[in-house]
């Protein structure tokens, strides 16, 4: 397939994702060591950035993006406001979802993000649903889902990827392959090594990228979109990337060689991008750093509009909950 290159800013672009979201996750991991700043548990994506840069710009406005507990990164990459997701995070009333979702059950309808599921394994029957719901009402667009290696082994996975392939639906299943579930290795969960092999199973393209290589991560992403948007059914992906944190901020990881930890770290996918854009002369020596400044402002101004809202009144607490909500129970008596 002829693929058009992309040109000297989209590739900036992809830079500039990254460094938003490493600059908001490192806020993340120090917020939640300080004590009483963050409430619950704070999952990052921390290494993983070529993933939600690579695969979010390829996507179109009108695509669905429906994803799991690790989301930050899809979401900053979507374009949702810095702002309202830390003064979500913080469980503020100005968050994206008026402080009742916090880190884990995001969603901002103005961008298609349909939900965030902490579920695991929820995401894809859900994204089936989205896809269901484009392709019912003749629309081109498509619905795109990610989920882990640990996700990659529940039935519920499997059953959407079966049914969207039966119905020919166009859903992207993007993998993000991150070594680790929860303190379990791959291997302890998973039989082999590639999960992008299990495509072949339900008759769809089933790649493999290196997940810290974002323009890899992109081109795979845009190309096996052209095949679910041409109706030829859905596609996975599996992007091959590393979890440089804990499960948590709660997680010390204790379990994880010292030494793998350093090899990944050497395989930083921001260092990586900014390297070859260097090499092919498209990046002047101090742009990379001018960038970081800008994604850090970025992060300082969403945690000082985070910081400035209020809390939720408790009056609220049950509304907002449901698109069309019930109406209030009768009174007895
Ligand atoms: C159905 C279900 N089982 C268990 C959990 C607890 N849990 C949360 S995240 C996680 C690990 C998921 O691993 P993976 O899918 O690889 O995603 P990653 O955390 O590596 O991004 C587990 C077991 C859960 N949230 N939901
Ligand atoms: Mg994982």
């Amino acid at each position: 397939m002829q693929r058009q290159p992309l040109d000297r800013d989209q590739r900036i672009a992809l830079l500039a994702d990254m460094l938003l979201i490493r600059a908001f996750e490192e806020r993340i991991v120090q917020m939640a060591h300080e004590k009483g700043r963050l409430p619950g548990m704070q999952i990052t994506c921390m290494g993983q950035e070529a993933v939600a840069a690579g695969v979010v710009r390829a996507l179109a406005p009108d695509d669905v993006v429906v994803t799991n507990h690790r989301s930050h990164g899809h979401l900053l990459a979507r374009g949702v406001d810095p702002g309202a997701l830390m003064a979500e995070i913080m469980g503020k009333q100005d968050g994206l979802n008026r402080g009742k979702s916090g880190t884990l059950h995001l969603a901002d309808p103005s961008r298609n993000v349909l939900m965030t599921s902490t579920v695991v394994g929820a995401a894809p029957p859900l994204a089936v649903g989205a896809a269901f719901a484009q392709h019912y009402r003749g629309e081109a667009n498509a619905t795109c889902v990610f989920f882990g290696d640990g996700a990659a082994a529940e039935g519920s996975v499997h059953e959407a990827m079966n049914l969207a392939a039966v119905w020919r639906l166009p859903v992207l299943f993007v993998c993000e392959s991150n070594c680790w579930a929860g303190a379990q290795a791959h291997k302890e969960h998973c039989p082999i090594g590639e999960i992008a092999r299990r495509a072949g199973s339900y008759a769809m393209p089933g790649v493999m990228a290196d997940g810290n290589a974002v323009e890899q991560v992109h081109d795979a992403a845009r190309d096996l979109l052209g095949h679910v948007r041409a109706g030829r059914g859905p596609a996975l992906l599996e992007c091959h990337t590393y979890r440089m944190r804990g499960h948590g901020e709660h997680d010390p990881q204790h379990y994880v060689d010292k030494a793998e930890l350093a090899l990944w770290a050497e395989r930083d996918p921001i260092a990586l991008h900014a390297e070859a854009l260097r090499r092919a002369g498209l990046l002047e020596p101090d742009a990379a750093e001018r960038l970081r400044q800008i994604a850090t402002a970025a992060v300082d101004a969403a945690v000082a509009f985070a910081d400035a809202s209020p809390y939720p009144p408790a009056a609220e607490a049950l509304d907002h909950l449901y698109v069309n909500p019930l109406p209030p129970l009768a009174k007895e008596g």
